[in-house]
């Protein structure tokens, strides 16, 4: 897979994907990740990329033209384009899995106050992470590559992401290492005992009184759907 991240702030990603996994996934070539300064195609003599709202307004608006010209440039037949704002679509993991089975993403960082609303027809999706604002879509790009580079074949071992939270809209059971005891906690017996069908069963009733508990909203959608 390919991505290219449209930012203003290429160093902002420094460090991001250079640890564990995303730099693993890199260096046996899983993945090749572009960080692409959209104010290089800027064609004014200052290389400005925003300009005054029509209509007026305080801030600034991200112009179309260097946005338009930096995707002419790298788009292919295969690309998908997804716009980072917060009116998007709300992002959760199904994204993240239909998102690891294409050949090239480019994700366009918004910035400033907003964008010129003719950008948004360059998107095949615009998305969100969550009800909350940030000033800019690059944290929500670092979020969206390292959900999805973790789902490409070999990066992690399958089984690693089969049982996992939000597959079949279940949360992760409880997990416990060595000692037996820490701080008179102790780890319940059956993980002891052997019983690898009574280690299943605990560990899907586990599943099931969580997300019962913590995300009704999850365990509606899962009876729902059963
Ligand atoms: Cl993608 N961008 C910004 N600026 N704020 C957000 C967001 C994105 N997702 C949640 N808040």
């Amino acid at each position: 897979m390919r991505i290219d991240i449209l930012t203003l702030f290429p160093d902002m990603f420094m460090g991001a994907f250079e640890h564990s996994i995303l730099r693993r996934a890199q260096d046996e070539g899983l993945v090749e990740i572009h960080l692409v300064d959209f104010r290089k195609y800027s064609l004014d003599p200052h290389h400005k990329v925003d300009d005054t709202p029509y209509g007026g307004g305080c801030g600034m608006v991200l112009s179309a033209q260097p946005i338009f010209d930096c995707i002419d440039d790298i788009r292919t037949e295969d690309s998908k384009i997804i716009l980072l704002t917060p009116d998007g679509v709300c992002y959760h993991q199904k994204f993240a899995y239909d998102f690891s089975k294409e050949k090239h993403l480019i994700l366009i960082c918004g910035h400033y106050e907003g964008f010129d609303e003719r950008i948004r027809t360059l998107a095949d999706f615009e998305i969100s992470i969550g009800d909350y604002v940030l000033t800019g879509g690059e944290y929500a790009s670092m979020v969206l590559v390292d959900s999805i580079v973790r789902l490409l074949p070999g990066v992690i071992r399958e089984e690693s992401h089969q049982n996992e939270s939000f597959n079949h809209h279940l949360l992760d059971y409880p997990s416990y290492t060595k000692p037996r005891v820490y701080r008179e906690m102790s780890v319940p017996d059956v993980l002891l005992s052997g019983d690898h069908k009574k280690i299943a069963k605990y560990r899907i009733d586990e599943s099931i009184k969580r997300t019962k508990l913590r995300r009704p909203d999850l365990y509606k959608e899962m009876v729902d759907d059963a």
